[in-house]
């Protein structure tokens, strides 16, 4: 069973301009409750005092998800972030030969201070998770890896996470994360160390949720996402999609409730200042909208024609758009919908024109206006008192289920 890390809090907050209030963030930590996420990276509590008390409160709250705080391998983050009550620490420390030139130091020198500190963590609390993370891991020199990471087990780490920082990898080539992850386990075994592996993968090639998946498929057991793929640069792992994939696809987390993914979507797209994009999986506007005349008239008869993600795992229903590229199944079929079903023939041919002209003014005919075309073309009035306007689209279930 993999564990799901959610960082929309630590990492998310990384994305240029997004700052969330703790009000906010406690509202964030509770959805993500709701939702099932097995780990809650809430901050880097020694950044300010802000985060530090936001770690604080939202470790003491009793959620079910396990409550870690980021830390340097610094005893001062580690005191402030062990002091916030987490039961989950992160720390990290980049090992590659080039950053060991840079920061004039060498590798076991580091390793001294990584094994010092992941011991001094340890030793502070005996039930802490602890995770390990070389930092750009898949470009850091293998040998320094393994050494770091072998070491860091063996002073205390549960976890060492495979972190892309830099969206470098890239399935079936000699960059892939499935490769890595399965190496990584093998050489650490023959140096008797046995931690659970992380995977975060980084969106800079649009390739982050593949490489998690390669990395899930090698066996890791933990995969870290956040809400909207929020992060730096192109960000991470799409908290919703790959639930969605994992539940769906692999069977993983029948326990997850993925209904309360809008709600948290919602929540974090309005404070982060974010809007969903259209076209993002599972929660863009667009998602599970047909279009086109055929699509629409084969979708009608069975949404599996042209859908293989139900949309009701997270409470959506699939819909019909209105516009240029429509045909007549889909009018007639919206014209049901909204009660005006039974025109003439000579009307409706007029309606469907003027659906098309409307879409080719780059407008999609939502209900209110297919309402607004039908008086026009029967000149019927309409008391505007006996309705609220309604924006949607047409939305139909799935006959068969
Ligand atoms: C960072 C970089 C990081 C760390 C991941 C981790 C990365 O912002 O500190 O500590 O597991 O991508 O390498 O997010
Ligand atoms: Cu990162």
């Amino acid at each position: 069973m993999v564990r799901i890390l959610d960082t929309t809090l630590r990492e998310g907050e990384q994305t240029p301009g997004v700052c969330f209030d703790n009000h906010i963030k406690l509202a964030i930590a509770d959805m993500l409750d709701h939702v099932g996420v097995d780990i809650i990276e809430t901050g880097h509590p020694v950044v300010t005092a802000e985060i530090e008390h936001s770690v604080r409160q939202i470790a003491s709250r009793g959620l079910a998800p396990l409550i870690g705080a980021h830390a340097r391998s610094l005893r001062r983050d580690i005191d402030v972030a062990l002091n916030c009550g987490v039961g989950f620490l992160g720390i990290f420390y980049c090992v590659s030969n080039d950053r060991l030139q840079h920061h004039q130091t060498t590798l076991p020198r580091v390793i001294e201070k990584i094994t010092e500190m992941v011991a001094y963590a340890r030793s502070g609390n005996p039930r802490l998770r602890i995770r390990y993370t070389p930092e750009d891991t898949v470009r850091s020199e293998w040998e320094n890896v393994v050494e770091a990471a072998s070491e860091a087990v063996r002073a205390g780490a549960d976890i060492i996470s495979v972190a892309d920082t830099t969206g470098y990898m890239i399935p079936g080539t000699k960059r892939s994360m499935y490769d890595y992850v399965s190496r990584l386990r093998d050489d650490l075994a023959v140096r008797s160390a046995f931690p659970q592996i992380a995977v975060h993968c980084h969106n800079d090639r649009g390739l982050a949720l593949a490489n998690a998946l390669d990395g899930y498929r090698a066996g890791a057991e933990i995969i870290d996402a956040t809400v909207l793929g929020l992060g730096e640069r192109a960000g991470l792992v799409d908290l919703a999609t790959l639930l969605a994939v994992l539940q769906s696809d692999f069977n993983e987390g029948q326990h997850w409730n993925l209904r309360e993914l809008p709600r948290l979507y919602d929540t974090v797209s309005r404070y982060a200042g974010m809007e969903i994009p259209p076209l993002m999986p599972l929660s863009g506007k667009n998602v599970f909208t047909h279009c086109a005349g055929i699509h629409t008239q084969a979708a009608l008869k069975n949404p599996l024609h042209y859908q293989s993600l139900d949309p009701g795992i997270i409470g959506r229903e699939a819909e019909i758009a209105l516009d240029h590229m429509s045909g007549n199944a889909a009018v007639l079929f919206a014209l049901e919908k909204i009660g005006r079903g039974g025109l003439s023939p000579e009307h409706t041919e007029r309606v469907i024109g003027k659906v098309k002209e409307t879409g080719r003014m780059g407008r999609v005919v939502n209900q209110d206006e297919l309402r607004h075309i039908v008086n026009f073309i029967t000149n019927e009035r309409e008391n505007p008192l006996d309705r609220q306007p309604d924006h949607r689209l047409f939305t139909f279930a799935d006959p068969q289920g």
